[in-house]
């Protein structure tokens, strides 16, 4: 971490929400050009199903390598939203949405450690 010592460096974090079927070829793409990626298992409030967050922190110049990266191994996919837990009155909802590819957040980070 010997760039940690050089004032100029920037570090962001990147959160970004991807699709359970791309997120162990997105994580093996990530690790492999040297990126620090945390996988968590998460749900997508308005389907209701499984999806996967993963927490990257880089530096500042990595960013777009890191979004490239994603949008290479992240599909859009059309999905039928469940009736289940629904009431009857959500007319209004769609019946099919697009999920995907990735939903991708950049954070500042204002400070890093490791103890
Ligand atoms: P979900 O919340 O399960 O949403 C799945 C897909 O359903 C969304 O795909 C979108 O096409 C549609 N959708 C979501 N909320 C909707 C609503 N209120 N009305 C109509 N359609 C709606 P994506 O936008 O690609 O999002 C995929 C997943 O990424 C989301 O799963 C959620 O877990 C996350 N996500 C997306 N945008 C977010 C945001 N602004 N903040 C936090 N999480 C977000």
């Amino acid at each position: 971490y010997n760039f940690l010592l050089s004032g100029e460096y920037v570090m962001k974090l990147i959160l970004a929400i991807v699709n359970n079927e791309d997120s162990a070829i997105a994580a093996s793409a990530l690790t492999k050009e040297g990126f620090l990626v945390t996988k968590l298992s998460t749900t997508g409030g308005f389907l209701m199903v499984g999806n996967t967050t993963f927490l990257i922190g880089t530096e500042e110049e990595s960013e777009d390598r890191v979004i490239s990266i994603l949008s290479e191994c992240c599909a859009t996919r059309d999905q039928t939203t469940p009736a289940l837990g629904r009431s009857v009155h959500d007319d209004s909802l769609p019946e099919k949405v697009t999920v995907g590819g990735a939903t991708v957040f950049v954070l500042g980070v204002d400070r890093f450690e490791k103890l």
